[in-house]
């Protein structure tokens, strides 16, 4: 073993309400990483994401070209697109895949995101997260949640509404007591 082989990635506009010890214990087998589906209906396609990143590319044809090319032979059939902000990532898979060469560089060549990039590397080839590890407010009605993602524009620490705003609120105020009885503490110490 070289390093970790796996780790839980979380977003900063996302609030942990269930236990991440519980994420961290999906079983991942040999996919490259768990993730729920996307619900925003305009990436729920990986191959209509792709073809709407590769028009992006249209002021560059033979970039935009590569990129679909290079899409189409890893991946031979479309497939569900995943959120990226709540993930647990295979990094031993990730590694053996060599992720950092294979992958990364497509971020510079194609100019795609985090979440398109990991979206063409796994395909359909993830594990499916239960959507209560990433509800997401902003998308779609949320009840009994794990993981509070309030992914897009609308975020809890902006004025206006946005479902499940208390709960960051009340995560705020709990962190601001612990951080004045730490502080007290260290005054004692110090004393
Ligand atoms: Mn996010």
């Amino acid at each position: 073993m070289n390093g970790l082989e796996k780790v839980v990635y979380h977003d900063i506009d996302a609030l942990a309400v269930g236990d991440v010890g519980d994420l961290y214990d999906t079983e991942l087998g040999d996919a490259p990483l768990a993730a729920r589906d996307a619900v925003t209906r305009t990436v729920v396609s990986g191959f209509r994401t792709a073809w709407a990143y590769a028009k992006k590319m249209s002021g560059d044809p033979e970039r935009a070209n590569d990129y679909l090319h290079r899409v189409a032979k890893h991946l031979t059939y479309d497939f569900r697109s995943f959120n990226a902000g709540i993930m647990v990532l295979n990094l031993e898979k990730m590694r053996r895949d060599d992720f950092g060469h294979q992958y990364l560089p497509w971020v510079a060549a194609y100019g795609i995101n985090d979440q398109q990039l990991l979206n063409c590397y796994a395909g359909n080839t993830r594990v499916e997260l239960d959507p209560r590890w990433n509800s997401l407010p902003t998308q779609e009605p949320v009840a009994d949640p794990l993981l509070i993602h309030w992914a897009g524009h609308r975020k809890p620490w902006k004025a206006g509404y946005v479902a499940w705003k208390g709960e960051w609120h009340e995560a705020e105020a709990r962190l601001e007591t612990r951080k004045s009885s730490t502080s007290a503490g260290l005054e004692t110490i110090a004393a």
